[in-house]
């Protein structure tokens, strides 16, 4: 089929063995690229491993769109059991790792063993090494970005982790171009256990398309539509920044551990005040409204910002500034650690401190403990050790009432909505693939703007509607979505962009029930490798159920429990699996899963 490298590499680390296999007609048609294809091969080949042993494995792949000259295509998933949650784990970073991948030839890597010391390996076409890197362990992914492009090029493609990885953290993520980072839930932390620095990919190919005139002329169309949409200007303004004012007015915005939803310092922080500091915009390859913005932290460096890393080392730790909130942000990409995660362990151990859990004293808001908590964290050492597994470890330690605000669903920490009044939302974090991440389903600003305090069934379909598209096909297409999601890009572009790659006419119906055999092998996998799950595993923390916010517009207000439960036996029933969240035998078969139902049944 056209469109794709069409090879899978294996790289042995223990062995130094490196293979290639064709990836069949079979594999694209069912399982299209990027997650699908990283599920696939996880359920074939790793089951029962510890998550940081060198029998994991670690995939990163891509999709017939991805690092295709259109819009913004040049993104990539990083997938493995992970060490976080115990469960599926994957993310998705935007990279020209991408677009040299597909160049080179190549839909998959995936890395095998483990190293017997630091090493890194190069792609070259063709010509695959594992060469040594003991010069850049130890270094930040700044640094190691630099000296690897200093060695092999500016423009050659680096995926890498810094010291956050090296050191296991379980929220270590893999970066790439000093400041993408992918693979929340530790993807970074296993490319560490198997003494993996980087990966550095240089192809030289081109890409064998069905189509590429037409392809060419719908490109152009499609880049224009970006451009001419009403919201497009804004956007480039404050890129996904422009949802902080949003959320603070609405009270989603994480305020002191997601016990609140609106900071009384926002205005200090948000969009507007980005607007006023910017120095500069970066992005992923192929796009054209980045969304990367800079500004000067408060050590006067570079720092590149988002909504959820501002609003997780801001708010949610009661900092008021936007330079050291930018600042803690910049140092989570040299350490090479989630944003999201940090923050929530921060907020963690800031309301330990409060509620007297813990001997020592950190304050809200106090920018130097967060800074010492950040590098702790990175080592995992002192206080740092505490989280380094995540919060929902840490609460299982401390105990005393902890993991009623331990903000996390399935070890994964919660991304910046606070949903003490969004039960949809609240949904969307109890089923989304990898633990409580807003990319299968950001069905929040849909369900502020419709019918924010139901809990009807509707809200249920629709949610399940964004799974498909954006868990099951964006994840596995494996290109951006915030065309679709900020400037409202028309979808039916994708359908034709896939016939004019691939040759296959597809309709989003096809496209749904690829994502649905996707999303449901992802639940299978669960399953198989955490004994315990099951629909206990499918609830976010007890602080949404029991506790309201203080004040602002929903004060008062709480997730009710009850009418959770009934949505998510709404949920179960509309996807086609038991009451216990296990995909039922003929769903199964009627993905064409038949050998997964025997297993899981
Ligand atoms: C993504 C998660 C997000 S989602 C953000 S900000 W966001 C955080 N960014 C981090 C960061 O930065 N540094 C860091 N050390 N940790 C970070 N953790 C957090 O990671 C990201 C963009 C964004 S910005 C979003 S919404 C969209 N996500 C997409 C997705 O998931 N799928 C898809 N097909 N398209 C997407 N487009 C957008 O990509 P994870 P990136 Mg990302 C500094 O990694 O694990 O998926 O978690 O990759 O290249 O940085 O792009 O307001
Ligand atoms: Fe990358 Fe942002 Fe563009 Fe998406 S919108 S491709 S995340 S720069």
């Amino acid at each position: 089929m056209n469109g794709y490298g069409g090879t899978l590499l294996r790289v042995n680390l223990s062995s130094g063995k490196i293979s290639k296999e064709e990836i069949s007609d079979a594999m694209k048609r069912d399982y299209l690229g990027g997650r699908g294809f990283a599920v696939k091969l996880l359920w074939d080949e790793v089951r029962s491993v510890d998550p940081l042993s060198e029998k994991n494995k670690l995939i990163f792949s891509i999709g017939p769109l991805s690092g295709q000259m259109l819009p913004s295509a040049g993104k990539m998933v990083i997938a493995s059991r992970s060490p976080l949650t115990g469960g599926y784990g994957d993310g998705n970073i935007g990279t020209m790792a991408s677009v040299h991948l597909k160049k080179a030839g190549y839909d998959v890597v995936v890395m095998e063993g483990k190293s017997g010391k630091p090493c890194y390996v190069l792609i070259e076409d063709e010509n695959v090494q594992i060469l040594d890197a003991t010069d850049l362990w130890g270094k930040n992914s700044f640094e190691a970005q630099d000296l690897l492009e200093k060695k092999h090029g500016k423009n050659s493609g680096v995926l890498l982790i810094g010291p956050g990885g090296e050191n296991l953290i379980r929220f270590a993520t893999v970066m790439s171009q000093r400041g993408r980072a992918g693979g929340r839930p530790g993807m970074g932390a296993v490319m560490g256990s198997k003494n993996l620095k980087a990966l550095v990919i240089k192809g030289t190919k081109s890409v064998l398309n069905f189509d590429d005139a037409k392809l060419k002329e719908m490109v152009k169309k499609g880049y224009e539509e970006i451009k001419g949409k009403e919201s497009y200007e804004f956007w480039m303004k404050q890129g996904t920044m422009q949802a902080f004012e949003w959320a603070n007015e609405n009270g989603c915005l994480p305020t002191f551990n997601f016990r609140e939803g609106v900071f009384e310092f926002s205005k200090e922080m948000d969009g507007y005040v980005l607007e006023r500091l910017h120095t500069g915009r970066k992005g992923c390859p192929m796009c054209n409204m980045q969304c990367g913005h800079l500004i000067k932290d408060s050590s006067d460096r570079e720092a590149e910002l988002d909504y959820e890393n501002i609003g997780m080392l801001g708010p949610n730790i009661g900092i008021r500034s936007l330079p050291q909130a930018a600042a803690l942000n910049r140092m989570a990409d040299e350490w090479g650690l989630d944003t999201i995660s940090l923050g929530s362990c921060i907020g963690f151990l800031m309301e330990a401190s409060e509620k007297g859990l813990i001997p020592e004293k950190i304050e809200w808001g106090d920018f130097e403990a967060a800074q010492k908590l950040t590098l702790e964290i990175g080592k995992g050492e002192g206080l740092g050790k505490l989280v380094s597994h995540g919060v929902k470890a840490a609460a299982e330690t401390l105990g005393k009432g902890s993991q009623q605000w331990a903000m996390h669903v399935k070890g994964l920490e919660i991304s910046a909505y606070n949903c003490h009044a969004c039960p949809g939302m609240a949904l969307a974090f109890g089923t989304c693939s990898i633990g409580a991440h807003h990319k299968d389903a950001w069905i929040i600003s849909w369900e502020i703007a419709n019918d924010r305090f139901s809990y009807d069934k509707s809200k249920v379909e629709k949610l399940i509607e964004f799974q498909k598209i954006r868990g099951g096909f964006f994840e596995s297409a494996t290109v951006c979505r915030l065309p679709w999601v900020e400037v409202s890009f028309g979808l039916q572009w994708y359908p034709e962009y896939l016939e004019a790659v691939t040759g296959e006419k597809r309709t989003w119906e096809d496209l749904y029930k690829t994502g649905d055999r996707v999303l449901n092998l992802v639940r299978a996998y669960w399953k198989r490798e955490v004994p315990s799950f099951g629909r206990t595993w499918d609830y976010p923390p007890g602080r949404w159920f029991e506790e309201t916010q203080s004040h602002g517009k929903v004060k008062g207000i709480k997730v009710d429990r009850a009418k959770y439960e009934q949505m998510l036996s709404w949920y179960y029933e509309l996807r086609g699996w038991d009451q216990n969240g296990i995909p039922r035998r003929e769903t199964l078969e009627n993905l064409g899963l038949r050998g997964v139902a025997e297993e899981i049944g």
